[in-house]
C-alpha cells in the first residue's frame, strides 16, 4: 500500500503559487528577505497550513519553525526541511519546494491514513539565504549548535537592523530551545539552481554533498577628489581598486578552473557621483569550490592581490569574513537510496554536488542527511525567472515521500 503512495502534484503546485504571493514582486518574482514583513507573512501562512494538517508547531529562539506529526512510537523524528526566505530577486521554488514538499508528504499520509513508526517533522530554518543577514544559514547553524544563539541574534543586516530585534518585531522569537537537536535523519528537496539536470535530461539529482563557500566583504577607503583637476599620480581611487579586485576574482576562477567559481555580488561606491573620485568602496566576493584546498588557494590569491592593489593606490583595505563553510558530504547510504528510489520510479537520476549552500549541510553534522534535486529551467535561480516544471516538482516530491516513509519505519 505504502509503495503505491504518490503525492498530489496539483495541490503542491497550488501551495507553491499561493506562498509566492507573500512577498510577490510586480515582475512575478518573490522578495521575502529574512525577518522582513514578507517573511512574516510567509511564515504565518506556512504555520497555518502546518496546523491545518494536524502538526504540533514549535518556534525556537532564532525563529526556526518545526511541525511534528506523531508516529506510532515517540523518539527522534525524520525531518523534512528547507527555508522560506528568499533573495530580493527570488523565484518561487528555491527553499519553498522543500518546505511545501514536506507538507505535501504529510497531507498524502493523512489522506491515506498512514501512521509511520517514527514521528515526522517539517521544518523551515531562519535566514538560509544570507542575503539580508550574514552568515547565511544561521538558523540551521543555531538549531544544530554550530553557532551560538547570541551570535545570530546580534547579526546586523545590510539595512542596519539587528536580527534579534527583527525576530521580535515579526513575532517569531520563540521559546523552544536551540542547539540540542533531536533528529533521526534529514531530507531536503530542492531545485538544483544549476544547468546540469535539465541539460543532461535527468529528472532527479541524488546530491552527494555541498561545495565549500567563502564570503568576504572588502571596505576600501581612498580620497574623494575632483575627477577633472586631480592628476592620476595623486589619486587614491577606491573605485579603481574595487574594479581591479573584481576583475582579478574572475581571473582566479578562470585560472584555477574545475569547480572554482567567483562572484562580485555587491559593490557600492561613495559618494557615487560622476565627477568625484570614489572615496570608498564596499564590495563582497563569493568564492566556492568542491575542493577545499583549491578554495583556500583562491582565497589566498584574492587576498594577496587585494592587499597589493590597495597599497599601490594608497587606499586602505579592511577585509571581513561573512561566511566560511568547508565542503560537506551527505550520508552515502541516503544518497544511494535517493538514486534507487528514483530508478524504481523510472526517473532518470544523476549524482552531483550542490553548487549552492543548503540547511542540509548543517543538519549533516548531527544526523544522516541528504538532498533530492529537481531540474531548474535554464539552470536559472536567484532570479525572478526561476522555474521548474510541475511534473518535475511532483516527481521530486514522490521520491521525498517514499524515502521519508522508509526512514520512518
Ligand atoms: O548562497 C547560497 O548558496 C544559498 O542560496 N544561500
Ligand atoms: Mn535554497
Ligand atoms: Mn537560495
Amino acid at each position: 500500500m505504502r509503495q503505491n503512495l504518490r503525492v498530489n502534484g496539483a495541490r503542491l503546485w497550488s501551495r507553491l503559487q499561493r506562498l509566492a504571493e507573500e512577498g510577490a514582486r510586480p515582475d512575478g518574482g518573490v522578495c521575502r528577505l529574512a525577518l522582513s514583513d514578507a517573511d512574516k507573512a510567509g511564515r504565518d501562512l506556512v504555520v497555518q497550513w502546518m496546523r491545518e494538517l494536524g502538526l504540533t508547531v514549535t518556534i525556537d529562539a532564532i525563529g526556526n519553525v518545526v511541525g511534528v506529526r506523531r508516529g506510532e512510537e515517540d523518539g527522534a523524528p525524520v525531518m523534512i526541511g528547507s527555508h522560506i526566505d528568499t533573495v530580493a530577486t527570488g523565484g518561487r521554488y528555491d527553499g519553498a519546494l522543500g518546505v511545501l514538499g514536506g507538507l505535501e508528504v504529510i497531507e498524502t499520509l493523512n489522506d491515506a491514513g498512514v501512521v509511520t513508526k517514527r514521528p515526522l517533522a517539517v521544518a523551515f530554518f531562519t535566514n538560509e539565504e544570507g542575503a539580508r543577514f550574514q552568515p547565511d544559514m544561521f538558523g540551521s547553524l543555531v538549531f544544530t549548535g554550530a553557532m551560538a544563539l547570541e551570535t545570530a541574534l546580534t547579526s546586523v543586516s545590510i539595512d542596519g537592523r539587528k536580527a534579534g530585534e527583527e525576530l521580535k518585531r515579526i513575532g517569531y522569537g520563540g521559546d523552544a530551545p536551540v542547539g540540542k537537536p533531536n533528529v533521526h535523519a534529514y531530507v531536503e528537496l530542492h531545485v538544483e539552481q544549476g544547468p546540469t539536470l535539465e541539460a543532461e535530461g535527468f529528472a532527479i539529482g541524488a546530491v552527494e554533498g555541498v561545495q565549500g563557500i567563502s564570503w568576504t566583504e572588502f571596505t576600501l577607503t581612498g580620497q574623494a577628489n575632483h575627477a577633472g583637476t586631480t592628476p592620476m599620480r595623486m589619486r587614491h581611487d577606491a573605485g579603481y581598486v574595487a574594479a581591479a579586485i573584481a576583475v582579478h576574482a574572475r581571473r582566479i576562477a578562470d585560472e584555477l578552473g574545475g569547480d572554482q567559481v567567483a562572484t562580485v555580488g555587491a559593490l557600492t561606491l561613495s559618494p557615487n557621483l560622476v565627477n568625484v573620485v570614489a572615496e570608498r568602496a564596499l564590495m563582497t566576493i563569493d568564492l566556492r569550490n568542491t575542493d577545499n584546498e583549491r578554495l583556500k588557494q583562491a582565497e589566498a590569491r584574492l587576498m594577496s592581490f587585494a592587499v597589493k592593489a590597495a597599497a599601490g593606490e594608497g587606499v586602505t583595505l579592511e577585509a571581513r569574513s561573512l561566511a566560511r563553510f568547508d565542503p560537506v558530504p551527505f550520508a552515502p547510504h541516503l544518497v544511494a537510496r535517493v538514486e534507487a528510489i528514483a530508478k524504481a520510479f523510472d526517473l532518470p537520476v544523476k549524482r552531483l554536488p550542490s553548487g549552492a549552500g543548503h540547511d542540509a549541510q548543517m543538519l549533516a553534522a548531527i544526523c544522516p542527511a541528504c538532498m533530492i534535486f529537481t531540474p531548474s529551467a535554464g539552470g536559472i535561480s536567484h532570479n525572478i525567472a526561476e522555474y521548474t516544471k510541475p511534473e518535475d516538482i511532483a516527481a521530486g516530491a514522490d521520491v521525498l515521500l517514499r524515502l521519508v516513509t522508509e526512514l520512518a519505519e
